[in-house]
């Protein structure tokens, strides 16, 4: 497979939706940049930035922004289908992962189900042995009020010792964002600080191993997930049923209308709630369904490759190739942006 030195490494950056993923990718741009190529759409792509690290341009790094989490148009199995779309392409291209940026918000009060499952996921994806390149990065810090920070100070000593404690035992580490381009960049520079890339779980599943999506962990992890929750729901379901028997039989019983309207009140909430219910009953079952659905990621993103090394070789003049990142934004059909001014 072809990758031109001019590549580099990539660093992803990933998160529950709303963490600040693209905001800490812009924040990379300088005030003029060069766009690589851009799509005709009217939401903002995600972006890849690549920059170059000296005035030569011959070490690179590429910071790539991935889908987030607990996005309410898409299912959490699409979702993970789409990540490891990303790091399929990625190491299929032989492209070094550098290491992983993990956003969170501290705005977050408590860690939401979603945030959970997302870092319980994440795990999986990583494996132990590609941890100790991962940077979990608190994000938000400028929309904490001076007053509340220390509150939030406390919330991120909660995070680290609670949630994040096992990782940052494997290697991991964690800081702030400010918000800043030097921030971003700072972040950025400490991962490239050494000569080292990382090989993540999924990756050595669906590449090396040729797994189904669902038979890898993270796979396995989010079928189990998706089924609690289904079981969870009817359960509830179940409980209501009864309750509304209840209601019902004690409204037929009532003998004053102040009860009936008691019961009436009471049968439509439940009612209401059931609904609810069954929506999400509705739509988890199809999520596993596609799960399963999703089959060999990996041996369709190497066909995705093959297709585009192709397409992207045609464009160029004789001899030359196209470079891996160019593949890689054109599978993913993501931008990629160029900063061409060395940051070092
Ligand atoms: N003040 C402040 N706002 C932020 C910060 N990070 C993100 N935001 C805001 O929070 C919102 C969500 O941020 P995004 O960067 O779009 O989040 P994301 O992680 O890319 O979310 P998805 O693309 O949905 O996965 C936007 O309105 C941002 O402007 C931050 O560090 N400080
Ligand atoms: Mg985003």
């Amino acid at each position: 497979m072809n990758t031109s030195p001019e590549s580099g490494g990539m660093i992803l950056v990933m998160g529950v939706t709303g963490a600040g993923k693209s905001t800490f990718v812009n924040a990379l741009k300088p005030e003029s940049v060069t766009v690589g190529h851009t799509l005709e759409s009217t939401q903002a792509p995600p972006q890849a930035i690549q920059i170059f690290l000296n005035e030569e341009q011959t070490r690179s790094v590429t910071v790539v922004d991935t889908p987030g989490f607990d996005d309410t148009r898409r299912s959490n199995t699409q979702i993970l289908a789409e990540i490891t779309e990303y790091l399929v392409t990625q190491y299929a291209l032989q492209v070094p992962l550098r290491g992983i940026i993990y956003m969170h918000s501290i705005q977050e009060n408590r860690m939401k189900h979603s945030s959970r499952q997302f870092l319980e996921m994440f795990q999986l994806l990583c494996g132990d042995e590609a941890l100790r390149k991962v940077k979990f990065v608190t994000t938000h810090w400028d929309n904490i009020d001076p007053e509340r920070e220390g509150e939030a100070l406390r919330r991120e000593q909660q995070l680290l010792d609670e949630w994040w404690a096992p990782m940052l035992e494997k290697g991991s580490s964690n800081t702030q964002f400010s918000g800043s381009h030097d921030s971003a960049e700072g972040i950025v520079l400490d991962l490239m600080s050494d000569d080292e890339s990382i090989v993540l779980e999924v990756q050595r599943e669906l590449v090396d191993c040729d797994m189904e999506l669902g038979e890898t962990e993270a796979g396995k992890s989010l079928r189990k997930a998706i089924e609690d929750d289904i079981a969870v729901c009817k359960t509830t379901i179940d409980e209501i049923d009864t309750q509304m028997v209840n209601a019902m039989r004690s409204r037929q019983r009532s003998t004053n209308d102040g009860n009936m309207a008691r019961d009436q009140a009471e049968i439509r909430k439940l009612r209401r709630r059931k609904i609810e219910l069954q929506r999400t009953v509705n739509e988890l079952e199809p999520s596993q369904r596609e799960l399963t659905a999703r089959g060999k990621v990996g041996r369709k993103v190497k066909k995705k490759i093959s297709e585009e090394q192709r397409k992207a070789n045609a464009d160029k003049a004789k001899g030359m190739f196209a470079s891996a990142m160019e593949v890689f934004t054109a599978v993913l059909n993501i931008v990629l942006v160029v900063v061409s001014f060395a940051i070092l």
